[in-house]
């Protein structure tokens, strides 16, 4: 699992090309922006384009490296929308925001949506199901050379409460992702564009939860010697956190779990993740940046994503 910087060394090729150790510092913050009807936390209200489009530059202006476009809800018990619609939803967005500049991320499971939406600008393919929901997935990002964000997966929304059984989550989530690793290099994916994300709340319970958060450091490498990739954690506003700050009306609601979030965007940027996706950009900017003076510690390891700080800047370009 080699072809990944050494920790903190801002991508590959990054030195030669001249990027700053500033921008190797830092933790990447992807902005979530759920262009569907049905999405846990903000489903609804971004299904209208100019909705959506505002949002995403909200999301930039307070802070979001990333604006993670979805055209399809991952949350439990979800169904799938046709390829076009989640098409139509997306691309129009990644396209208005890439114009103004914003560096944008797709979130689909889908090879021929990730392809319009890479023909439409985005930077990054995040793909929840990790390559295996679509086996041309890989063959297309394969050929468009953009990062891929590999997420633990172990089936659709409908059916993923009930794949819940590991011996030890830790060991197999590490086991199940580098196979998912091992079959995009394969397929012809650079492996120095590869991010690896436990994947939080997908087929996990709670306690499956703390244990892939509490193994955070042993995941980026702060610890022993790592999964050997970039890690990106995804626990922004997840029912297990409504579940941990549950009270005698019942669990926390999405909208009463941002501090909550906030903690773990620190707690992640502790451990050494590359990065953290956040529904509000804002306090999770914040507090990395605190995680970082506090700790000292960078992102163990970083990817060069097309536009973004940390991406290769040629002097005198
Ligand atoms: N979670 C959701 C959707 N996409 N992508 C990655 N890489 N990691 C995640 O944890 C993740 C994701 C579900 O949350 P949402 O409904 O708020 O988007």
């Amino acid at each position: 699992m080699s072809g990944v910087d050494e920790p903190g060394a801002g991508g590959p090729g990054a030195a030669a090309a001249g990027v700053s150790a500033q921008d190797a510092d830092r933790v990447c913050v992807m902005g979530v922006l759920n262009v569907t009807a049905d999405s846990f936390s903000d489903g609804g209200r971004y299904l209208d384009p100019s909705a959506a489009i505002a949002r995403g530059r909200e999301l930039a202006a307070t802070g979001a490296d990333i604006v993670d476009v979805g055209g399809e809800s991952t949350r439990p018990g979800a169904h799938r929308v046709p390829p076009e619609v989640e098409a139509s939803r997306v691309v129009p967005v990644i396209a208005e925001l890439t114009r103004s500049g914003i560096v944008c991320s797709v979130d689909t499971t889908r090879a021929s949506v990730a392809a319009d939406a890479v023909s439409a600008g985005a930077s990054i393919v995040n793909d929840v199901s990790g390559g295996l929901a679509d086996p041309e997935m890989a063959a297309v990002v394969a050929g468009s050379g953009v990062p891929w964000i590999l997420m633990h997966w172990r089936g659709h929304s409908a059916d993923m409460d009930a794949l819940a059984t590991y011996d030890d989550v830790v060991a197999d989530v590490r086991r199940e992702l580098l196979d998912r690793v091992t079959a995009a290099v394969d397929a012809g994916v650079d492996e120095s564009l590869i991010v690896l994300d436990p994947g939080l709340g997908f087929a996990k319970t709670a306690e499956h939860n703390w244990s892939l958060l509490r193994a955070l450091p042993a995941m980026t490498g702060l610890v022993g010697p790592g999964w050997g990739f970039p890690v990106l954690i995804g626990a922004s506003r997840k029912r297990f956190l409504g579940a941990l700050l549950a009270d005698a009306a019942g669990p926390r609601p999405p909208g009463g779990r941002e501090a909550a979030t906030t903690a773990i965007s620190a707690l992640a940027a502790a451990a050494g993740v590359w990065g953290v996706r956040v529904h509000e950009a804002a306090a999770s900017v914040d507090a990395v940046r605190v995680a970082a003076a506090t700790t000292g510690v960078a992102p163990m390891r970083q990817v060069v994503v097309p536009g973004l700080g940390g991406a290769p800047v040629v002097s005198g370009g």
